[in-house]
């Protein structure tokens, strides 16, 4: 189904007096909130194809009804998405998961949501029904030559899908590790992955970069041979100018300074972007900002601070996307959410007051610098995203719209009450 663009202008207008009211404050209170509002209008933050449906856990998955049961309809998922809050206008796309089939009808699909084909994601940590070597021992670390060659193969037949929709990157997730002491030889492993990936990183077009994520534990619980951003800088390095290292908010061990790791990278040239999502213990996968948002906030503001010391982009320089997926909420409801968190977090760090900042930090005068975060932190931001969306064509309030609307009960008309989403 599309959004209703007569619906969208209707509801704001019954919204309309009171945001007015809610910017003029939030505005009376930023210093130059025409650039914020621009910064947002031009910020996009993808979609993964398999976010659509609900998530599944090691031990259950409880499908929600009217999930898309097709690539099609989880584009139009996003499409849906993107109508109302206007800053999810890209797909990242999982294979196998989600091969196109037809690219010059999926192209045409996407151009008519206003959606852009983001990084590309291979998929070596499962087997696949036709394969014929298995993952079970690692892809591009394993000891069989055979088996890393069909690895590589794979993520080259990955790349070939994403230039034909006009994708330029891919993301590289290994789940290759050990579960027990003496299962790897750690150099061995290290340097059978380094190989795997010069291959694949020499079937790169151009204009491609590859993104190597890293993360901390699980699947496997020994060691992990992309574990953490020192181990996939050391590759990125290795590999080259085209390849980054990717953060995933999830993948790191409890209490790490995930803003300190993205500063150095940013500095480095070397951060590719990000995977959004929030987590208490682990690799949660819950919805973004919903546990840590101040961890989110100083993210982002280390992202703008150091993406302003290279002249970066705010918008294209770096990969943007959702990476979340659990049980018990609508996924397009906690989509909405995940998105705003974060168009909050960056509207925060973009009006951090960086001059009163550096002289607080230069003179160590660290009660103003705690005061100037959280004095900022506290600033209720909403009405300025809002008024964003609202320029775009957004819904003011996009989950509020949502539900009035009865949009999953649409869909649920639509596709019926036992789809399940391909994907995890
Ligand atoms: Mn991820």
């Amino acid at each position: 189904m599309l959004a209703d663009k007569n619906k969208i202008a209707e509801f704001n207008q019954s919204l309309l007096a009171d945001h007015r009211r809610r910017f003029e404050f939030a505005a009376s209170e930023v210093k130059d909130v025409e650039m914020v509002i621009q910064k947002l209008v031009d910020f996009n933050i993808a979609i993964p194809s398999w976010a659509l449906g609900t998530g599944g856990t090691r031990f259950g998955r409880f499908s929600g009804a009217g999930e898309p049961r097709s690539l099609e309809e989880k584009m139009e998922d996003i499409g849906l998405l993107h109508a109302l809050n206007q800053s999810s206008g890209a797909i990242s796309l999982h294979i196998p998961w989600d091969i196109p089939k037809d690219y010059k009808a999926i192209k045409f699909l996407a151009a008519q949501l206003g959606l852009k084909f983001d990084a590309v994601n291979s998929n070596t940590f499962q087997d696949q029904q036709d394969q014929e070597l298995s993952y079970k021992f690692g892809s591009l670390q394993h000891v069989d030559k055979a088996v890393r060659k069909q690895a590589i193969e794979h993520n080259i037949e990955v790349i070939k899908h994403g230039v034909e929709l006009g994708s330029e990157a891919l993301t590289v997730w290994l789940s290759d590790g050990s579960c027990f002491p003496g299962q790897l030889n750690f150099r061995k492993a290290f340097q059978n992955t380094l190989e795997s990936l010069h291959e694949i990183y020499a079937a790169l077009p151009d204009n491609w970069k590859v993104f190597v994520e890293y993360k901390a534990f699980e699947p496997n619980f020994y060691s992990m041979t992309v574990g953490d951003w020192g181990q996939s800088l050391l590759y990125a390095n290795k590999l080259g100018p085209k390849a980054y290292t990717l953060v995933d908010l999830g993948h790191h061990l409890p209490n790490a300074n995930i803003e300190q790791i993205v500063a150095l990278l940013l500095m480095e040239g070397k951060l590719a972007g990000f995977h959004f999502n929030d987590s208490k213990y682990g690799d949660d996968d819950l919805t973004a900002g919903s546990i840590k948002p101040y961890q989110l906030f100083l993210i982002f503001n280390e992202l703008v601070e150091g993406m302003d010391a290279r002249g970066m982009n705010h918008a294209t320089d770096l990969g943007w996307m959702i990476d979340a997926s659990h049980n018990v909420k609508d996924p397009l409801e906690d989509l909405l959410q995940s998105v705003e968190a974060i168009m909050l977090a960056y509207t925060h760090a973009l009006i951090v007051d960086r001059k009163k900042l550096n002289a607080a930090q230069e003179t160590n005068d660290v009660v103003a610098a705690q005061e100037i975060l959280q004095n900022t932190f506290r600033t209720d931001v909403r009405a300025i995203a809002a008024e964003a969306r609202l320029r775009r064509g957004g819904a003011l309030n996009p989950l509020q719209f949502f539900r009035e609307q009865k949009i999953r009960e649409q869909l649920i008309k639509e596709r019926g009450t036992k789809t399940v989403a391909t994907g995890l």
